[in-house]
């Protein structure tokens, strides 16, 4: 078309609608606006260029779930009690007096919820061993009816073509070595969970390959053993946590150690830490600069002394002197070489601008109206997934990692025919992704992504108020129902892309 041709066509619009505005003429307006419409329309069907978002080829999907949260059956086939256990049946530690002896019935509906998985076109699941089913009580002899348990769940997992990969310590601690050692305040805890580990890699080393030693050492140490808000209820002094988090660190190392010594196969061993994630306020070369310096710092306790054999010299004078004791032999033992380091990642911890001074860094509040999901300590800020992978590559050279854990609390309403509409979930998770994308898209090596949680669970001490899952679970009924987003979650695994 010349534009002479175009300024009459247009001419000859402005004409029809200057008499359709008088009411003389409506037809040739209606006409005439449905083919313009069906213009537009033509170039929507055909012009449609899909986001590029796709993940490596091979990267994994999955879900994950803890012991105490899910299994149930707390009694049943000789297990034992584990300090969640003691603590939920307290009154007052947990909201509306909950508790884990049910939950969601996974230890006899696993059979069902592995079709769950399937459904969800996943390819790989993240669950963890209850201690206190294999090692009941002080004796030191392995209950086999606990083992027999994971051995029909792992060969159930297999069987549908859904790959294993195990957390050995998940918080339930056996009571036991509570009461004699008082947990993780002793060293013999430590022992105990080498003990363990070389018992499950013995049984469970021929068909399962891929193990999680401790999961997020952070919480249950400051909030178990610090704060005492969460199992067993301690409450130490700054001074005194040193220790306990030595201990666990040590434990891990033991545990490294004795799974890859007791397995038949060759097993791959990681962690799976919630590691303080230090996010660049504005993503400036200083800026990142000074929050690769906070990481390393924010995580000396536990990454940095696992992924280096050394606590930092920052971390080492805040302790007075004796107050931490530990040898070089257990800094080999706790640094031991791993296959993987698993990371669980809901939000940023520090916010990091460059400084003039001794630390490099300086940190910058969180604002009051920082956005959150329902669980306020869950503030939403996607790029912590990007920064926290491309940290632990940048500093410690990882060269394999995973999201052992990531996910949205949403407040999920039913409607009458069952339907869960958690569209803030679908967006919360297409923001994470598309920022894992970003990790992966520049070649930080990420292998796979567990979302938290594939169903609703025991949520420690919010009980069963708070919600993760990517499946509704009916508590009353052991029912589950499928939420909008586990129809988005299987879109993702299945296309391999944000979408
Ligand atoms: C993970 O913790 C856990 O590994 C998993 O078991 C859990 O179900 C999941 O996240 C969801 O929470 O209640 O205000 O005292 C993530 C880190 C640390 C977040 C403890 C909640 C309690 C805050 N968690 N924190 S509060």
């Amino acid at each position: 078309m010349t534009n002479k041709e175009s300024n009459e066509k247009r001419r000859d619009f402005l004409k029809k609608i200057a008499l359709g505005g008088l009411g003389l003429t409506t037809l040739p307006l209606i006409m005439s606006s449905k083919s313009e419409d069906e213009k537009s329309l033509k170039k929507i069907k055909n012009d449609l260029i899909l986001p590029d978002n796709k993940f490596p080829k091979d990267f994994l999907w999955g879900t994950a779930t803890a012991a105490y949260q899910v299994e149930g059956a707390y009694k049943e086939d000789g297990r034992g009690l584990s300090i969640w256990d003691t603590f939920s049946h307290k009154k007052g530690n947990i909201v509306n007096n909950d508790n884990g002896d049910v939950a969601c019935d996974m230890y006899h509906s696993f059979k069902d919820d592995i079709k769950l998985m399937k459904d969800l076109n996943t390819t790989i699941f993240r669950f963890s061993i209850s201690w206190s089913r294999i090692f009941p009580d002080a004796s030191g002899k392995p209950n086999q009816k606990g083992i027999d348990f994971y051995n029909r769940f792992v060969d159930e997992l297999l069987a549908n073509d859904i790959r294993p990969f195990a957390t050995l310590y998940h918080w339930d601690l056996p009571q036991y070595l509570q009461d004699k050692y008082k947990g993780w305040e002793s060293k013999e805890t430590s022992k105990a969970f080498g003990e363990y580990a070389a018992c499950i890699g013995k049984n469970l080393g021929d068909r399962v390959n891929d193990f999680f030693t401790i999961n997020e050492f952070r919480t249950f140490i400051e909030m178990g053993y610090g704060s005492g808000v969460f199992a067993p209820g301690t409450k130490l002094p700054e001074e005194k946590l040193g220790q306990v988090r030595h201990n666990a660190v040590l434990a891990h190392g033991l545990a490294v150690q004795a799974l890859r010594t007791n397995s038949k196969n060759k097993v791959r061993v990681g962690l799976a830490d919630n590691l303080s994630i230090a996010v660049p306020v504005v993503e400036t070369r200083e800026n990142i600069k000074a929050s690769q310096i906070a990481m390393r710092e924010i995580n000396a306790s536990y990454l940095t002394v696992i992924l280096e054999g050394k606590y930092t010299e920052k971390y080492l004078k805040s302790f007075s002197t004796n107050a931490l004791k530990y040898t070089d032999e257990e800094l080999k033992i706790i640094s031991s070489p791993l296959d993987f380091v698993g990371l669980n990642v809901y939000n940023p911890t520090h916010l990091i601008e460059a400084a003039d001074n001794k630390d490099g860094y300086k940190v910058i509040p969180f604002a009051k109206s920082f956005p959150t999901t329902t669980s306020k300590w869950e503030l939403i800020a996607p790029e912590a997934l990007y920064w926290a992978t491309k940290h632990v590559k940048d500093i410690w050279n990882v060269n394999e990692m995973y999201i052992t854990e990531n996910g949205s609390s949403s407040i999920d309403e039913k409607t009458a025919d069952n339907k869960i509409y958690d569209t803030d979930r679908i967006s919360f998770l297409r923001n994470y992704l598309t920022q894992l994308q970003r990790a992966t898209s520049e070649g930080v090596p990420v292998k796979g992504y567990f979302y938290w949680s594939l169903m609703d669970n025991f949520e420690w001490t919010s009980g069963y108020s708070v919600t993760f899952g990517l499946y509704n679970v009916d508590f009353k009924t052991q029912r589950r129902y499928p939420k909008m987003s586990a129809n988005y979650f299987k879109e993702v695994a299945t296309n391999n892309k944000v979408m």
